[in-house]
């Protein structure tokens, strides 16, 4: 089984790599592939860079090149519903790209011809996050997650993404890694940790929690891998 891990920002996957210990590095498209074995099966890890279309390359090389056959992402997001706070976990049941806008031809926000507004996350990886969490006894919410080229910190525009996609959290990856694990079909897993509330003080929030987020997001994947490995 090989299996793919990525984050979007550095901090995301320094964790990991922690926590990994000895890896290869292969360098390729400008971006830096971390390759490992952990408990006999080979594990890639790596950091995209901000954005779809950098989760868009990651993603599609992890999997074509590299022939991973599973994918987790870890990171962090804006919360969008209240009852969420910092180093909350969630994971997407499925994902939609906000800022995907075809409306003046009559078409639903986040829809393109030949495409969906909703990516579907793989049922079997998010059972095993609801297994592990269970296990461990730690809170894991479900729930749709809305995907754009921008860092939300005002009220106005999140509400508008809570009320057109019925999301309860965003970040600015998870859906073009969707797309192209369901293109690709690779099962998928996107687990976020609150870092900000998306609101005029999401940066200051999102600086002082990225790393402490990111580190919770990242323990979770570990013991994700730790079930899938011992399934396979
Ligand atoms: O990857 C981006 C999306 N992430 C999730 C997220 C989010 N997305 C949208 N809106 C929000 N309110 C969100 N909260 C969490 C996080 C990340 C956001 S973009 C942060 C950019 C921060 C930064 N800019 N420069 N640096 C860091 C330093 C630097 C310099 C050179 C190379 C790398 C980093």
């Amino acid at each position: 089984m090989k299996i793919a891990i990525m984050g979007a920002m550095p901090e995301e996957i320094e964790p990991l790599l922690e926590y990994f210990g000895e890896y290869k590095i292969i360098d390729y498209a400008k971006n830096r592939y971390y390759t490992l074995d952990y408990k006999g099966h080979e594990i890639v890890v790596a950091y995209s860079k901000i954005g779809k279309v950098n989760a868009t390359i990651t993603a599609v090389t992890m999997i074509e090149k590299f022939g991973c056959e599973k994918l987790l992402f870890s990171g962090v997001a804006g919360a969008i519903h209240d009852d969420l706070n910092v180093g909350d976990l969630i994971i997407a049941t499925k994902l939609s790209q906000h800022d995907l806008d075809i409306t003046a031809f009559g078409h639903p926000y986040g829809f393109v011809p030949e495409g969906a507004v909703y990516e579907d996350a793989d049922r079997d990886l998010i059972d095993i996050a609801k297994s592990v969490a269970s296990d461990k006894n730690i809170p894991i919410i479900e729930t749709t997650i809305a995907t754009g080229d921008q860092f939300i910190c005002n009220q106005e525009k999140k509400e508008w993404i809570k009320n057109t996609f019925d999301a309860g959290a965003l970040e600015m990856e998870g859906a073009a890694v969707a797309l192209a694990c369901n293109a690709l079909e690779v099962p998928f897993f996107i687990l976020r940790s609150i870092s900000d509330a998306a609101d005029m003080d999401a940066s200051f929030s999102f600086d002082e929690f990225l790393e402490s987020s990111a580190k919770i997001s990242a323990q979770f994947i570990i013991s994700m891998v730790d079930k899938i490995v011992k399934i396979k």
